[in-house]
């Protein structure tokens, strides 16, 4: 018998820009994203298409991302393929309602919610997935067993052979959000190759998520056993260089062949702009806007790019009178992108010349006067460096705008 399914991942879904004017059409980009697999399930007539994690960008999703999702998936339910999902960190990290958005899906048929349930021991439970309640951590399609585990954080690793002991079937896929460290690309959330080894005995396909770039690992005798597809839009600046695409698997008698199928996703553009010996502002956005009309790829993609600049040079101006505004005017006639992001590292070097007389960066100019600020109340004092840094991890989370302020509060009653 012939099994074909997709494996998809990471589609962050309702993901925006609130400080950008053009949110809207960004916005777009992941439905767009999510309806073409949905089109590339139902040409291929796949028995069953799988997403890793991560189908909304955020736990708590506005009513219009609801609706759009449902609008998105219609065409699958209608054609009677099951999508089967589990929760990312991303989905997950904020459920405190009694019913969770992916749970209310998953009750209105839109999707198959694979969550394990726990004993008090720790030990696994994959229940029979229940379409009545939409609940459960297994289910079974054509003679394949699949297992949904969403995220469970840094601890993964010590949880693969008490997720492993939960598993008697013969045929077995797992779908599991979590990343493989050195291949994955993020630093959080992550578990050892020696530790996942153990799935390949158990499981045939690994359907990981997490990490927004494509990797596949295998055991040491070379069968690939655990497959992340990475993100099929480019959901962060530094994904501009992954190959951006979804599995397309086929199991034929036991053997199985993938292929990683690329996706269209809408340009970015991370550029290092050197303004090293500018003299004055106006020389140094002439040269700015040089070197920016260089970087610009020559693409016939229609689609506006994400542009991010970064700042970098010893200048012999305040780096402040080269203003974001003037930068951001200057791309938009240049590049004309749908969101800008500007990094200015730039550093003042007086006159008269010499070492010690380079100024300092921006950057640590931020730092002391947060530094000053926050050590003249006595009770901070000994918190310094840390509550500098945490304020500047919030002013760049409210910079990049898609957090929401209930994440923001989050990360001020963090531990210390
Ligand atoms: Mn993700």
């Amino acid at each position: 018998m012939t099994i074909t399914y997709i494996h998809a991942a990471d589609i962050h879904l309702g993901k925006t820009y609130r400080t950008s004017a053009d949110d809207s059409e960004r916005y777009e980009d992941f439905f767009h994203m999510l309806g073409g697999i949905v089109s590339d399930a139902i040409a291929e007539q796949v028995d069953f298409l799988l997403v890793a994690g991560d189908l909304f960008h955020t736990g708590q999703i506005l009513p219009r991302t609801f609706a759009r999702t449902i609008e998105t998936l219609q065409p699958l339910k209608d054609a009677g393929i099951p999508c089967i999902a589990v929760e990312g960190n991303h989905d997950w990290i904020h459920r405190r309602d009694s019913i969770s958005w992916m749970e209310a899906l998953s009750q209105m048929g839109y999707i198959r919610l694979l969550r394990p349930s726990r004993s008090v021991d720790g030990g696994y439970h994959f229940d029979p997935f229940d379409p009545e309640t939409g609940a459960g951590g297994h289910i079974e399609i054509k003679g394949m067993n699949i297992y949904g585990l969403g995220y469970i954080g840094t601890q993964a690793g010590n949880h693969v052979s008490r997720i492993c002991e939960a598993v008697i079937t013969e045929n077995n896929l797992l779908l599991f959000h979590v990343g493989v460290w050195t291949y994955s690309p993020v630093e959080i959330g992550n578990m050892q190759p020696d530790e996942a080894l153990p799935l390949a005995d158990r499981f045939s396909y690994v359907a990981l998520g997490h990490g927004h770039k494509p990797y596949i690992i295998s055991t040491p005798e070379g069968r690939p056993y655990a497959f992340n597809p990475g993100a099929p839009e480019r959901v962060n600046f530094g994904e501009e260089k992954y190959d951006k695409g979804y599995y397309l698997v086929n199991v034929d008698g036991g053997k199985y062949s993938h292929e990683h199928r690329r996706t269209s996703p809408r340009p970015m553009l991370v550029a290092t702009i050197n303004l090293d010996g500018a003299e004055n502002a106006d020389q140094a956005l002439e040269s700015f806007r040089n070197q920016i009309t260089e970087i610009l790829p020559k693409t016939d993609d229609e689609r506006r790019p994400l542009i991010e600049v970064r700042l970098t040079g010893r200048v012999a101006f305040h780096p402040f009178e080269l203003g974001r505004e003037r930068l951001r005017l200057s791309l938009e006639e240049i590049g004309n992108p749908l969101h800008v992001e500007i990094k200015n590292h730039l550093s003042l070097v007086t006159r008269s010349g010499g070492e010690d007389d380079i100024k300092r960066s921006l950057s640590e100019i931020e730092r002391d006067v947060l530094g000053e600020l926050i050590s003249a109340n006595s009770s901070f004092k000994d918190r310094k460096d840390e509550l500098v840094n945490l304020a500047l991890a919030i002013r760049d989370q409210v910079i990049k705008g898609d957090v929401e302020g209930e994440e923001l509060l989050g990360l001020l009653s963090r531990e210390p």
